[in-house]
């Protein structure tokens, strides 16, 4: 019954769609070819499986303590699968380096190598995943304030030689899955308050960051995402915008955008345009700031539609990642994880949508009223039945149906950790 439902819809849609020049057919092709990189850290709150002992810091917080988060390494897996399992498409996971199959062996930043990471390179495989990589200079004793950017030689050393191992990583999952593994390198330093040698900070993360590039990799691919602010370092960012921008357009790096990690009121969909130019891609952290950066769950908002509305217009679908980013420790997790990544998918879709072949004709001819107007329309044309059928096709729960599954998986499974 509902499925024929979503097929009538789609029908009426394909017309409607059709008579202004949009083939949604097509629309679904492409859509297909959408991968989200889902961050790992969603499911525990950053905790990771590091033996250290540590709690999370480097002005990042969870909030909240909703019970059943995942405390090791397969409920971690079981947990991302479940969540997939309502997700249409193929996508890919993002780890960070604390998440490593220690076997309980205390190995620290330093010392971590390929081989923690290969059951992981051997599970996303069968699962048909690819991965994705993050160093962690977070959560750690020699965290502190400031990490590539130290002035202690010995605090500075340790953190280059981290991230240094984390690309090599990171290059051996590339090679394993034969597809590049995309790097970030997000550091917190910063300070809280006052600072006046802002320049020297700048200048040792340089130094780290010529060092640790030195080493040229063919299976991965780095990326820088700068902040504005972290919680207890509310002064000063080291790696800011401007100086990611500046340092990724000079090498040739991916710059990350975090939705969270700009004033409040701006928004980083203009940015795709003036940094494509200039930087090889983009990757994204897709986020929600409340009043700060405060990683709530991904939800259709203007931001995101503007976002996804640029990497189309942009024609940069394979210029731009779409990674996720955040973390409530506050709602079902794994619920979270399908809240956002569906989320974005239909902005997604609502992108793929659009007329552009029209909207850019009126722009031409600065027919602006016609422009505003079908922008306008667009956002009540029938762009969910593209997405139910996306769904249908896929496998995956239409609608709000996955609700209960979810539901279902936490009274026999989450429920009982
Ligand atoms: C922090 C950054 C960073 C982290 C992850 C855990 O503000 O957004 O990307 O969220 O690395
Ligand atoms: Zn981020």
């Amino acid at each position: 019954m509902k499925e024929k439902l979503v097929e009538q819809a789609y029908e009426i849609a394909k017309e409607r769609y059709a008579q202004i020049g949009v083939n949604t057919d097509e629309v679904l092709e492409k859509l297909s070819k959408v991968s989200l990189s889902l961050h790992c850290w969603q499911a525990d709150d950053v905790s990771g499986f590091e033996s250290l002992g540590e709690d999370l810091s480097g002005g990042i917080q969870t909030t909240g303590n909703y019970p059943g988060k995942a405390r090791n390494i397969s409920e971690l897996r079981q947990d991302i699968l479940k969540a997939a399992e309502y997700i249409p498409g193929t996508h890919r996971l993002n780890l960070h380096a604390t998440y490593g199959d220690f076997n309980g062996e205390k190995v620290d930043r330093d010392e971590i190598e390929p081989k923690h990471f290969l059951s992981w390179m051997q599970w996303a495989k069968q699962n048909n995943m690819k991965l994705d990589f993050n160093s962690t200079s977070f959560s750690h004793p020699k965290s502190g304030n400031l990490t590539l950017s130290s002035s202690d030689e010995s605090v500075r050393r340790f953190w280059i030689e981290h991230t240094k191992r984390c690309r090599k990583i990171a290059d051996a999952i590339g090679e394993f899955q034969q597809d590049p593994c995309i790097m970030n390198i997000w550091i917190h330093d910063g300070s809280k308050d006052l600072t006046v040698n802002r320049m020297l900070y700048r200048e040792l993360l340089t130094k780290s960051l010529d060092e640790i590039f030195e080493t040229k990799y063919a299976n991965m691919k780095d990326c820088l995402e700068s902040k504005l602010f972290g919680i207890g370092l509310e002064s000063y960012t080291v790696g800011s915008s401007d100086y990611y921008t500046a340092y990724a357009a000079k090498h040739g790096k991916i710059i990350t955008l975090d939705t969270g990690h700009f004033h409040p009121t701006e928004i980083i969909a203009d940015k795709l345009s003036a940094m494509l130019l200039f930087v090889p891609e983009v990757m994204l952290h897709v986020s929600r700031p409340v009043r700060w950066d405060s990683d709530h769950v991904t939800i259709i908002n203007d931001e995101v539609q503007e976002l996804c509305h640029e990497i189309v217009r942009c024609d940069a679908m394979d210029r731009v990642h779409i990674g996720l980013d955040y973390f409530d420790a506050s709602i079902n997790r794994i619920g979270a994880y399908v809240i956002g990544s569906r989320a974005t998918l239909k902005c997604m879709t609502m992108a793929l949508l659009e007329p552009i072949a029209l909207l850019r004709k009126y722009e031409a001819e600065e027919r602006f009223f016609e422009r505003l107007a079908l922008l306008e329309e667009c956002k009540s044309l029938p762009w969910n039945a593209v997405w139910d059928m996306y769904c249908l096709r896929s496998g995956v729960p239409v609608g709000e149906s996955y609700i209960s599954s979810i539901e279902k998986y936490e009274a026999d499974v989450t429920s009982k950790r």
